[in-house]
């Protein structure tokens, strides 16, 4: 099931006097090739992101700066992140739905897609994504 395929990854952290760098090599650190880079900022108090599901579309989601929770749902189980911490970041395979809440001021959620933008490979509507889980089990 799709949901076992999600989790948290630690990602490299380099510290110094300096401050703190982390970085993503494609196939190294996730298990896809990066094709797009896109990030969420401003959301308003009280903003809701997400509310679709990705045919083929694998991610990894970071709160780069800030903090947001994330609910996984497959079909069948959910479950709820909060991502809080720059060096972490949210595997999500392909189909999961995904609901994104509780933005804290000022979050920036970068996410490293594979592939570039297809209003095809989304669905939109929780039904019919239920109905292709449940046909494709
Ligand atoms: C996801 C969460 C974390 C584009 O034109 N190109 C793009 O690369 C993207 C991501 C979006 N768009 C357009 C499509 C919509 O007209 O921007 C509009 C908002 O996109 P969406 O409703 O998908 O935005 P979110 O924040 O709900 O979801 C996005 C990603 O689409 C999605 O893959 O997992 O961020």
């Amino acid at each position: 099931m799709a949901l076992e395929h999600a989790r948290v990854i630690e990602l490299p952290k380099i510290s110094d006097s300096r401050g703190n760098l982390t970085f993503v090599e494609g196939g190294r650190h996730i298990p896809f090739e990066i094709k797009r880079i896109y990030y969420l900022y401003d959301v308003p108090g009280g903003g809701a992101r997400g509310g679709h599901a990705h045919k083929k579309l694998e991610q990894l989601v970071i709160a780069a700066s800030g903090s947001f929770e994330i609910v996984l749902d497959d079909g069948r189980n959910k479950k709820k992140y909060f991502l809080n911490r720059s060096y972490y970041g949210l595997y999500i395979p392909q189909m999961v739905w995904r609901e994104m809440e509780n933005f804290s001021s000022g979050t920036v959620c970068l996410v490293l897609a594979s592939d570039i933008y297809d209003e095809d490979d989304y669905f939109r509507n929780y039904q019919m994504f239920l109905n292709s889980c449940t046909i494709t089990r």
